[in-house]
């Protein structure tokens, strides 16, 4: 059924962003999505999406640091639903960037909530929490009542994030759930993060515009997902008759290595690793040629080892789960490089 709702979209020129309203444009709203000024604003993700001329969406320049900002924008836009996707969301630059970090993904998220509950506490409001709240292995799979221990300043602001989201539901009467969503990708993700940084090197070695993929820690185990569906995920915590707290994630967790030897073979290269921590290599089976090996440049100050997330709760109540397998979300990537590397495209 059409709505016509409003929702306002913090960070839509992020992967997240982009495929949440598509989302919600395809349910009739009428969707405002924010981008931050700078010298080159960057919409390949709606475009690649060809939402970005859509009637009802419409585009404002924002910046979650800036609280009279946000204050006009809320004023003037008479939502229903705010969705906070914005944030510095790189784990690694968070350890060179505490303080912006905080500022944006921890602070910017408490600005938010003071001008809902100054200009409409009624909005219904979404905040991107993270497994990187969970950090430091306490329990396996994590879920909703996992003791927290954040391992980078991301971790840490989001944690903040999270309690005043929290905070403001128990002590406001708001409308505001928090997601706890485990690693999602796309074709549309960022080409810092691992998954689409060996998708975008493999489909160039494939096609002989690159030697060698450089990574680091390959043991660190994860849970992806495809972010198609964490947005519907989203979207669904919004339209509960209660604000909550969900865990969304595949319950399935595989090492960065197994990445990479899934990427290879969706090229069809196989992958044979040899040696071990920073003098691990992966070699063509065929050829002996490396193609990959240990950097560690790329390694954190302290690592998130292990996450696996327990979706149960979401699924019950929600009606939630997840789709599609790491193999298909890995081999659509990895189509996707290979058309936009063949194209001469760098996204
Ligand atoms: P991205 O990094 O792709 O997008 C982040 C968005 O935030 C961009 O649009 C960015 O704008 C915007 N932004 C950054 N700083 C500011 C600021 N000061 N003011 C306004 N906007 C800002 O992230 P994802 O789409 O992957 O993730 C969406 C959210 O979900 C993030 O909050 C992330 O931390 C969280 N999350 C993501 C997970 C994942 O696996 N993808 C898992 C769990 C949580 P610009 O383009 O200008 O940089
Ligand atoms: P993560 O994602 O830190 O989990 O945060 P990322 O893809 O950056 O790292 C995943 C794991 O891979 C290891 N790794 C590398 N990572 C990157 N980026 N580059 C490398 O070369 C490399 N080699 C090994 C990392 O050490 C790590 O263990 C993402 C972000 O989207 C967050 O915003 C979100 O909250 C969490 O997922 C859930």
């Amino acid at each position: 059924m059409q709505t016509t709702k409003r929702a306002l979209i913090t960070g839509i020129t992020g992967q997240d962003g982009a495929y949440l309203a598509q989302l919600l444009l395809e349910k009739g709203y009428t969707v405002t999505g924010t981008f931050r000024r700078t010298s080159s604003v960057n919409f390949w993700r709606i475009e690649e999406l060809g939402i970005q001329d859509h009637p009802n969406l419409k585009l404002v320049e924002f910046d979650l640091t800036d609280l009279g900002c946000i204050l006009r924008l809320l004023q003037q836009g008479n939502f229903d639903e705010v969705y906070n996707l914005a944030a510095q969301s790189f784990v690694g630059v968070s350890f060179e960037q505490p303080v912006t970090t905080g500022e944006i993904t921890g602070i910017g998220v408490t600005n938010l909530l003071e001008a809902i509950r100054i200009i409409n506490p009624k909005i219904r409001f979404y905040q991107a929490s993270t497994s990187e709240m969970f950090g430091k292995v306490q329990a396996i799979p994590q879920k909703e009542d996992t003791p927290f221990y954040p391992r980078s300043p991301y971790g840490v602001a989001k944690l903040y994030a999270h309690w005043m989201t929290v905070n403001y539901r128990e002590s406001y009467g708001m409308f505001a759930a928090s997601g706890i969503l485990f690693n999602h990708e796309s074709p549309l993700r960022g080409r810092e993060f691992v998954t689409r940084k060996i998708t975008d090197s493999v489909a160039k070695i494939k096609l002989g515009k690159l030697e060698v993929l450089e990574l680091g820690n390959l043991d660190a185990k994860r849970d992806w997902g495809f972010a198609k569906e964490y947005v519907e995920g989203m979207w669904r915590m919004l339209q509960a008759d209660k604000p909550d707290t969900y865990v969304l994630a595949t319950n399935r967790t595989e090492t960065v290595r197994d990445f990479v030897t899934m990427a290879f073979k969706a090229v069809g290269i196989a992958i044979e690793w040899q040696g071990s921590a920073e003098n691990e290599t992966g070699h063509d089976a065929a050829t002996g040629k490396v193609l990959v090996r240990v950097s560690p440049k790329f390694y954190r100050p302290a690592e998130v080892e292990l996450l696996i997330g327990d979706p149960a709760k979401a699924r019950k109540e929600l009606g939630w789960q997840p789709n599609t397998t790491l193999e298909e979300l890995c081999q659509m990537m990895v189509d996707a490089d290979l058309r936009r590397n063949t194209a001469g495209v760098s996204l």
